[in-house]
């Protein structure tokens, strides 16, 4: 029954004469994944029988190719028209286990390929990868086989002949892993590009002399600093040298490919060399940094290897921007940075195929493999929000990270590289010390990210000089590959020998070119030929708007009453016959009557009418975070869901036929690498008011290393600016001890020199307000805004359109309706939700004699405007700061000091005391009666302290 099914599938397949390969492919993408093979084979394995005893892939897997290797035989003797034999004849089982050995080495050959040049690490001995595996022999050899669907150019060839090249293919300098990729058309796509040329692409004199141009740049660089910087940290590119050719090819050939820009991202290591070699820094002012001498700026600054840089070269398509990624010393967070500055990029041009903004990310082997963001940053890659068309990935893979090299201690995968398979990347090992295969595989690897839009890996298999830096000795901890690695020629002297051997090069002429390296050094001169002198202004974001400004800067954020009524309306509208969920059809009619003035607003109103007035103005919105469409607490509904067919409509995309792009996704549920792309994104995009939602204000602290190497500190650090807003929901509601700060108190410790601003507004033209003011002063700095829960929906957590189309962003807030002043002679000063539950207690006492004052804006805090607030009690004998927070936690221990000098100025006897939670561990308590218990304390020692 099986055989006339498989007959049929036969006579459809396009691959026919017994093309086991082609069969047993479906298998396997069979096996992962039953829905990705066509229906009717899916049918046929389906009803395979299954091998008693056995579950492993591998047994049914040989079980069922017993099958089609029966039948595929029989199937030939149909086409000949010849009976189908009783038994499967001998040449038969040898043809199918040839095509069994060419699988085997496009699915294993990298496992034996010539990879290390140091070749200390003993190789895993691949069973079948030999042909006696397959039972087949020496005396085979010279038999004919056909070569399925293997690209050597030839029907049929000797298997002696079929070995050799699959050897000369996958098992030399390059070993390819692309046969766990499911789409056949890609791995097809793989073997075409290697078996015909045997992985040797036989380059010409003129590009074999440029690659010993480049290496000569690589090792003169360092052999120059060495010299002339004995000793002095420089985190050196000796014994990857192939990196630079590898990065030229990647810049020349996404140039001819019409790639306008590139952002680069990478660590320490070989990045003064990657700067002056491929960026085209002056090597004078790198000398400088050596000695000490560069002028302080502004801020902190950072060492010479963080150190980002621009520039322009010229390749054969054009002008090609080139940004190196300003980059702290905490491994692999730059990755997702450098994704998301890509994006933003991609975003201005309109680049939607990721043609025109290429990332390219460089990665040593230890962090690749044990940092946690790189799986984030792949997890992004083909994500609608943060996906660009695919990332280079170049593994500086030196085999060491500091001093542990032993594979047992650093991971627990085979390669370093094996993350990449999450997302089916192929994976290009090679061997450093092979310049021209270095130089194919960088070919390939671009182009496949040209054709299939993905991530991909190349795998620079090299070794490290010297110790971790110059200061140290590698040999204390590494003495048997450091005693290899005295032995060895470099990678530059190896490339001589050979180029000299074929003749293509003298060696008076290898000289020459290392000499001529040395005196353009000597001369502190550029060395990157291809550099353009004065860059396409065009390129080039102008930031000079946003330098120089106080956080005092003033805008207007009011917006006249028709336009919101304009805006209202289109906000409110909906596609014919889009039949939105009654709870939230609720929502958009109360927006509505929001609009006709009939309700008051709530935060959900001001917080969208913010981005609609902003985008009716020009500025283009990007907001992300888990689940922001519909906003955790249900407020936001950005995104309509048809309940019909679930189509989607975001209205905020309809506004006008020329409004600027408002874009906004669910994130993946990421906080590192999310927040690293957005400040990626941020620091790129100055004109834009980018958005990043934590899911309840404590999981931002996922993603603290962006917190404090990027959004705090990169200012100082590197002169970058940043206008990121971080929403971060926030308040003591008895949710727990996980899900009720945001950690406000380390936002404020991080405060310093006007480096953030950590605002709590509590009403919603407050975040009405704070958002349009983001964009539109002229100050880029991060928005850290600590929101709210209960009050997305408390009845007096209200504005109304006078606030909106009058006003501002006001830091210190009073009462609403205020007592007389002359009265007061207790203030309360509080931020965030607590002052509604103070107002409450005050109302319920009467106690008239008391004020309470909102601090909206934190950072920097206000201490003019609140100085104007406590001007009027001249009876004022009591001052208070309530938090909900504990003592060691919330505002209390970084911000008491400056509520104290304000209190100061106005009576230098004033004693500001303290109601809040005492001193905890846990952020709150875990059980709703002993939080009901605390908030009630704090909320009358607030009145009585
Ligand atoms: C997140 C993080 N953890 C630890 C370190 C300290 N550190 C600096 S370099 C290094 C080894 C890196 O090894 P590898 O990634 O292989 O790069 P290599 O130095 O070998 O080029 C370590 C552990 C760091 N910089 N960042
Ligand atoms: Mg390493």
């Amino acid at each position: 029954m099986h055989e006339s099914i498989m007959e049929q599938l036969w006579q459809t397949s396009h691959l026919q004469g017994g093309n086991l390969a082609y069969v047993e492919q479906l298998f396997e993408t069979y096996i992962s994944d039953p829905n990705a093979v066509p229906e009717e084979w899916r049918s046929y394995f389906d009803k395979l029988p299954s091998v008693d005893g056995y579950q492993g892939k591998d047994i049914a897997h040989s079980a069922i190719r017993e099958q089609f290797k029966h039948i595929s035989s029989n199937q030939r003797f149909l086409a000949s028209n010849t009976a189908p034999a009783g038994a499967v004849p001998d040449a038969d089982k040898k043809q199918t286990r040839v095509l069994q050995l060419i699988n085997a080495y496009r699915f294993r050959g990298h496992q034996h390929a010539k990879l290390d040049p140091l070749n200390v690490k003993p190789r895993e001995l691949v069973e079948d990868l030999d042909p006696a595996f397959h039972e087949l022999y020496n005396a085979d050899n010279d038999i004919e086989f056909q070569t399925g669907s293997l690209s050597f150019g030839s029907e049929t060839m000797k298997l002696g002949d079929i070995i050799e090249g699959l050897q000369q293919t996958y098992c030399e300098s390059i070993g390819a892993e692309y046969m766990h990729i499911v789409d056949t058309r890609i791995k097809r796509w793989f073997q075409q590009r290697m078996e015909p040329i045997r992985s040797n692409p036989g380059f010409d004199a003129d590009t074999r002399i440029h690659l010993l141009e480049r290496l000569t740049a690589a090792e003169g660089l360092e052999k120059y600093l060495g010299s002339r910087y004995p000793g002095v940290k420089r985190f050196g590119l000796e014994g990857a040298e192939s990196l630079i050719p590898c990065l030229d090819e990647i810049i020349q050939r996404a140039g001819s490919g019409g790639t306008k820009e590139i952002v680069l991202g990478m660590a320490h290591r070989g990045r003064l060399n990657v700067l002056v070699n491929i960026l085209g820094k002056n090597p004078k002012e790198l000398f400088d940094e050596f000695e000490g001498k560069n002028k302080a700026g502004s801020g902190s600054g950072d060492v010479k290897y963080h150190q980002g840089f621009s520039s322009n070269v010229m390749t054969p398509g054009g002008e090609i921007h080139l940004a190196l990624a300003f980059n702290p010393s905490h491994l692999e967070i730059v990755s997702p940075v450098v994704v998301g500055s890509v994006r933003a990029r991609q975003t201005r041009r309109e680049d939607k195929d990721g043609r025109q903004v290429l990332p390219v990310i460089m990665h040593g082997d230890a962090a690749f493999a044990g940092q946690g963001v790189v799986m984030e940053t792949f997890q992004m890659s083909q994500t609608r929000g943060f996906g660009t068309g695919g990332t280079v990935h170049i593994v500086i893979n030196n085999q060491v990270g500091f001093t542990t090299s032993k594979q047992a201690d650093a991971r627990s995968t085979e390669y370093c590289t094996d993350i990449a398979k999450m997302v089916q990347a192929p994976i290009l090992h090679v061997n450093a010390d092979d310049p021209e295969a270095v130089l194919f595989v960088t070919r390939m690897a671009m182009d496949y990210r040209n054709e299939f839009k993905g991530d991909v890996v190349i795998d620079l298999v090299c070794y490290r000089r010297r110790g971790h830096n110059e200061a140290d000795e590698p040999a204390a901890t590494q003495p048997m590959m450091y005693e290899k690695i005295r032995k060895l020629k470099t990678t530059r002297n190896i490339y001589v020998d050979s180029l000299t051997d074929a003749g293509v090069v003298s060696e008076d002429l290898a000289k020459q070119m290392e000499n001529d390296y040395r005196t353009v050094l000597d001369k502190g001169e550029h060395v990157v030929k291809a550099l353009v002198k004065e860059p396409n202004a065009k390129l080039h974001v102008d930031w000079t708007p946003y330098l120089g400004h106080e956080w005092t800067a003033k805008c207007k954020s009011s917006v006249p009453l028709k336009t919101i009524q304009k805006l209202g309306k289109k906000l409110s509208e909906v596609p014919e016959g889009f039949i939105i969920q009654r709870q939230v059809s609720k929502i958009v009619k109360d927006r509505d009557k929001m609009t006709a003035g009939a309700l008051p607003l709530n935060w959900g109103y001001g917080e969208i009418m913010a981005y609609a007035t902003l985008l009716d103005e020009g500025y283009p919105i990007r907001i992300t975070g888990q689940d922001v469409g519909r906003g955790t607490f249900s407020h936001r509904h950005a995104v309509l869901h048809n309940q019909k067919d679930g189509a989607t409509h975001i209205a905020l995309t309809h506004l006008s036929d020329d409004q600027p792009k408002f874009e906004l996704y669910d994130s993946l549920l990421s906080e590192e690498a999310a927040l690293a792309f957005e400040y990626g994104y941020a620091t790129t995009s100055p004109s834009s008011l980018v958005v990043w939602e934590a899911q309840f204000g404590d999981f931002a602290n996922g993603a603290q290393v962006v917190i404090d190497q990027f959004l705090t500190s990169g200012e100082h650090k590197w002169g970058r600016l940043c206008g990121l807003t971080m929403l971060l929901p926030h308040g003591y509601e008895g949710q727990g001890p996980e899900h009720s700060s945001a950690r406000i108190e380390r936002f404020l410790q991080l405060s310093a020199e006007q480096n953030i601003q950590v605002c709590v507004p509590t009403t919603p033209s407050q975040v009405f307000h704070m958002l349009r003011r983001q964009v539109k002063r002229p100050v880029r700095k991060p928005l850290i805004a600590i929101t709210p829960k209960s009050l997305l929906r408390h009845k007096e957590a209200i504005s109304s359109l006078d606030d909106l189309t009058s006003g501002t962003f006001q830091t210190v807030l009073p009462e609403k309706e205020p007592s007389d002043a002359k009265k007061i002679t207790r203030v309360i000063l509080c931020s965030g939700k607590v002052y509604y539950e103070l107002l409450e207690k005050k109302k319920t006492g009467e106690r008239n004699d008391t004020a309470i004052i909102r601090i909206e804006q934190l950072y920097p805090f206000p201490g003019e405007d609140l100085d104007e607030l406590l001007a009027g009690f001249s009876k004022l004998k009591h001052a208070v700061w309530c938090q909900e927070e504990p003592m060691n936690q919330g505002a209390w221990y970084s911000s008491q000091h400056h509520m104290r000098n304000a209190l100061q100025r106005l009576n230098p006897k004033l004693h500001l005391e303290y109601a809040g939670r005492d001193a905890s561990a846990a952020p709150a308590a875990g059980h709703m009666s002993v939080h009901i218990e605390q908030q009630k304390k704090l909320v009358n020692d607030a009145f009585e302290v």
